[in-house]
C-alpha cells in the first residue's frame, strides 16, 4: 500500500497525522501544497480543498480524524484504549481539542477584544482537560496514543507563542497539561512532525496577520 499525505506545513490537523504515521512507523511520502494556492491536481482529487488529504495507491481519504482512523487500523498495535468506554471518550476529546484550533485562529488574526474572548474560551477548555488528565506521562497514561498526537499541535503552537511572547498563553497553571505537554513535545516523533524553521514561519505569520498578539512579540529576541 503507498500513502502519498498531502499537506501544508503549518497544518494542525495535518500535523496529526503526520506524528501518528511517525509514531506507528508507517512508510509514507509527503507532499506539500498551499491550500490558499492549490495546484490543479490537487483540486481534482480532493472534495473538500482542504489538507490533510491521503493517497492510499489510487483511492483518496479525506478528513484528518478518519485519516488518524485510518492509520490506527493499519497500524500493527493500536493507538487507542482497549476499553471501548475510555475508547469512545478519548474521541470526545479529540473532538473537543479539535475546536481548539478556532480558538488559536482568532487569537492570532484577533484584534484585543477578540483575542481576549478567545484566550478565555481556550483557557476555558483547557481548564476542562485539566480535571479529566490522570497522572500518567499522557492522557491514557504511558503509552502515546491518538489523543496525544491530538493535542501535541496546539501544545506545540501554545509553546511557540509563550516563547515569541512574554508567556502570553502560558499554561503554567495547569500542572498535568504542563506536564502532558512537555513530554509530548519532547518526542522525536512529534519534533520531527514539523519542518525546519517552521517556528518562525508561525512568528512571520503572527506579525503578519497585524492581530493584537503581534504586539506582544518580543522583537529583539529573532
Ligand atoms: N476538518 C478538516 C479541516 C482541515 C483544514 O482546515 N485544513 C486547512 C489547512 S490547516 C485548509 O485546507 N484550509 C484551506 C481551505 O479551507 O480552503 C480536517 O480535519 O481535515
Amino acid at each position: 500500500m503507498k500513502l502519498e499525505l498531502i499537506s501544508f506545513k503549518l497544518c494542525p490537523f495535518a500535523q496529526r497525522a503526520i506524528i501518528l504515521l511517525n509514531t506507528q512507523n508507517i512508510d509514507f511520502e509527503i507532499t506539500y501544497i498551499n491550500p490558499m494556492d492549490p495546484p490543479d491536481w490537487f483540486k481534482a482529487i480532493s472534495p473538500t480543498g482542504q489538507v490533510p488529504l491521503l493517497k492510499v495507491d489510487d483511492q483518496v481519504v479525506f478528513e484528518s480524524s478518519v485519516i488518524t482512523e485510518f492509520i490506527n487500523d493499519i497500524s500493527t498495535t493500536s493507538i487507542h484504549p482497549d476499553d471501548v468506554v475510555q475508547k469512545a471518550n478519548n474521541r470526545s476529546w479529540i473532538a473537543f481539542s479539535s475546536t481548539m484550533f478556532d480558538d488559536l485562529f482568532s487569537l492570532v488574526t484577533g484584534d484585543e477584544e477578540k483575542f481576549n474572548t478567545a484566550k478565555t474560551a481556550l483557557f476555558d477548555k483547557l481548564a476542562k482537560l485539566e480535571t479529566v488528565k490522570n497522572q500518567g506521562t499522557f492522557f491514557n497514561g504511558d503509552a502515546f496514543n491518538m489523543i496525544d498526537a491530538a493535542l501535541a499541535p496546539i501544545f506545540m503552537r501554545l509553546a511557540w507563542i509563550n516563547e515569541f511572547t512574554d508567556n502570553a498563553l502560558s499554561i503554567a497553571e495547569f500542572s498535568k497539561l504542563s506536564a502532558w505537554s512537555d513530554a509530548t513535545l519532547a518526542l522525536p516523533e512529534v519534533e520531527s512532525s514539523v519542518v525546519e524553521g517552521i517556528d518562525d514561519v508561525y512568528y512571520s505569520n503572527i506579525e503578519g496577520r497585524e492581530g493584537h498578539l503581534s504586539t506582544l512579540l518580543v522583537e529583539e529576541e529573532y
